[in-house]
């Protein structure tokens, strides 16, 4: 084929759509150059102009919107653009779309106008345009709109398929679109991200520029910076909240990229777990709206099936903290109503707990597939029911959980302190022994030890010496350095083999062992919190998306060249919080600014891989991928309760918002009160 001549193209152009000699080209040439002919003079540049108008606009368009377009229709539209593609747009065109959409911004370098003025994160997002044809294989059959979840008739409690009904979108082509040019162009004003804090959104707190820009005032510049990552960590809240808004209101989960939501349990578990981080925040509207639902939508009162301890560490965690921090009697009501329904989870022959209550049934259950309960679960609903015991005056929940610590205390099978992660709710006993773990199913358990031992006044020995004593065995049996650079971590033993293996739950524990230390425990645990704390920092760090998978094997080996091996099943990221958790305790005991850093970073690669356009934050597949870290198309609750609330106090030079004095925050982040001495 040879590309048609300038002629063959002009004529075209100008060809007579009722001619119907299309077969006979020359014929067709000739009448049409006559017709030119037989045009004015003025007629033919009006033409010309118009042509040569058209041909402009074409020429500066191509390379940049054509490409770009491109690839979002290619690629799934579910994150914002990369700067570094939007610098490339000619500010030209910038400045046409913006006009053409009636949506003229503010100026990047200019002030906020307005509390809303540059509500969203001015953050780069995964390089999804940097090459199209790869991208397209990337992407096999991933193109076009996201599914449009209708009902969210589906179920998450087998851990099994999801049933999900899916709205046919035939049809809505046009709208797709543009809801994709308004994404794009909404990522084009944003400032970059990745090497500075970006304006605040608030004028009343913003830094007065001067201020930025006095290098001989760093305590100045230090506070100046603060401001702007609080504000960056309130735009991201507002974000995924927007989604949530928008998309799951009243639902359990946020699903992002489909624009639907996704029920665990029915209990508006987001809304809920994001009650306390939006009244720190001082998002009043939001917390407003939230409140409405919980005293209007929220009954407990149903038959559903919901998991003991994810329901207490989330709902009746989050509802006993805005109760403390806001003293509305709605939120004690409704977490009394809920412990009530709990209990009978504690009706077994053991009093190990259930892991399964039916709260509107008010009947209990272990997992279909054995009686045992995970070791973690039943030690880690201590803070919260000790609490409802302390302010309803009612000790029956108290008593149950106290009895779970009690038995767990004297239980043989345990090594050095540490637990194996199955109990059984029949007999009481350990079972699965010889697998010691600090991740996934023992994790709370240590943390839960300590906490409780602060919560009620240090006076309760045996929860401390269980503390100490397993802090003695995972120095024992559990730390490691890696070979190559001498990275400390938090290995498993299995039946007395060393496995290198670490979960990123396990991060918690950094802040957990500052927490111990700034009460009074041995030093050498805070000295393990720091090694420990970099060694999550590199989790993070060297990983190509600037975010932790969720398990790491470490190289013992100096040989080995590398510290931190991934296997391809744990390339995920499920926007945990435990790292983030753990900087805020270190910076909090150190003051050390580097832990702030370390924090700022990780809030850009959430914000750069796991933003999502519209709305939300979404779980990914493969934090070793920036071109495609495959989304999952999850924001689960513990992101609004946890991570970003710890990202939020972080940043706060305020150490008496929630002083770790006076209050012991739960492993869903929700802080409850020290209980204060006994009169003595
Ligand atoms: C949260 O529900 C809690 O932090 C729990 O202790 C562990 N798992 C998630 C967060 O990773």
């Amino acid at each position: 084929m040879y590309p048609p001549s300038k002629m063959d193209f002009i004529s075209l152009t100008l060809s007579d759509a009722h001619s119907h000699t299309y077969n006979n080209g020359k014929h067709r040439r000739q009448s049409c150059w006559r017709k030119w002919k037989q045009l004015s003079r003025l007629q033919r540049s009006l033409i010309l102009f118009l042509l040569a108008l058209l041909l402009i606009f074409g020429l500066l368009s191509y390379p940049s919107i054509t490409e770009q377009w491109r690839g979002l229709s290619d690629r799934e539209d579910w994150l914002e653009l990369n700067d570094r593609e939007l610098k490339t747009i000619p500010p030209a065109v910038k400045s046409i779309l913006e006009q053409a959409a009636g949506k003229a911004q503010v100026p990047v370098a200019g002030p906020a106008v307005g509390p809303d003025a540059l509500v969203e994160p001015r953050g780069p997002n995964v390089a999804i345009l940097a090459k199209p044809p790869i991208k397209k294989k990337t992407f096999p059959g991933k193109r076009g709109p996201p599914s449009l979840q209708k009902e969210g008739n589906m179920s998450d409690t087998d851990g099994g398929e999801k049933q999900e009904v899916v709205q046919d979108e035939g049809g809505e082509e046009e709208e797709d679109k543009e809801k994709k040019i308004v994404s794009w162009r909404g990522a084009m004003i944003e400032a970059d991200q990745t090497t500075e804090p970006p304006p605040s959104a608030n004028g009343k707190e913003a830094t007065p520029p001067p201020a930025k820009a006095n290098p001989a005032d760093p305590v100045q510049l230090e506070v100046s910076v603060n401001v702007d990552r609080l504000e960056a960590v309130r735009d991201a809240f507002r974000h995924a909240w927007k989604g949530y808004k928008d998309y799951a209101w009243g639902h359990d989960e946020l699903k992002p990229i489909s624009k639907s939501f996704g029920e665990w349990f029915g209990l508006g578990l987001t809304l809920i777990d994001s009650l306390d981080t939006m009244w720190i925040m001082g998002l009043k509207e939001e917390f407003a709206e939230a409140k409405d639902w919980v005293e209007k939508e929220l009954s407990f009162s149903k038959n559903v099936d919901v998991n003991l301890f994810e329901t207490t560490i989330r709902v009746l965690g989050g509802l006993l903290s805005t109760y403390h921090l806001t003293a509305d009697q709605l939120f004690l009501e409704k977490a009394k109503d809920l412990g009530s329904r709990l209990m009978p989870a504690f009706k077994t022959p053991s009093k190990i707990p259930f892991s399964d209550v039916n709260i509107g049934k008010g009947t209990a259950h272990p997992p279909r597939w054995t009686s045992d309960s995970t070791l973690a679960e039943v030690t880690s609903i201590q803070l919260e029911f000790r609490e409802l015991s302390r302010l309803t005056q009612d000790p029956q929940y108290q008593e149950a959980v106290n009895e779970v610590m009690r038995l767990v205390h004297k239980l043989p099978g345990k090594q050095d302190g540490l637990v194996p992660m199955f109990i059984n709710t029949n007999s009481g006993q350990f079972t699965h022994k010889g697998v010691f773990t600090l991740g996934a199913r023992a994790d709370s358990y240590y943390e839960y030890l300590l906490k409780q031992w602060i919560q009620g006044g240090k006076t309760e020995d045996d929860l401390l010496e269980d503390y100490l004593q397993a802090l003695e065995g995972v120095k024992k049996h559990l730390v490691r350095q890696t070979g190559p650079s001498r990275l400390t971590f938090i290995g498993e033993l299995s039946h007395n083999r060393f496995n290198p293996k670490m979960d990123h739950l396990v991060c918690f524990l950094p802040g957990t062992l500052a927490l111990g230390a700034h009460n009074g425990l041995p030093e050498d645990h805070m000295d393990l919190a720091v090694q420990l704390m970099e060694t999550c920092h590199q989790m993070y760090k060297q990983m190509e998306t600037g975010l932790s998978p969720e398990i790491v094997h470490f190289s013992l080996q100096a040989s080995d060249g590398r510290d931190v091996v991934v296997k391809p099943a744990d390339r995920h990221n499920l926007l945990r919080p435990e790292t983030v958790e753990s900087l805020f305790y270190m910076y909090r005991y150190t003051k050390d600014t580097k832990y702030r850093d370390w924090g700022w970073d990780i809030l850009q690669s959430f914000n750069n891989y796991t933003k999502v356009s519209g709305g939300g934050y979404t779980s990914i597949n493969n934090v070793r991928d920036p071109v495609n870290p495959r989304p999952r198309d999850k924001m689960e609750s513990f992101f609004l309760g946890e991570t970003l609330k710890y990202l939020y106090l972080l940043f706060s030079d305020d150490m008496e918002l929630l002083s770790l004095d006076k209050y012991v925050f739960n492993t869903e982040a929700h802080p409850l009160p020290i209980w204060p001495s006994p009169p003595k």
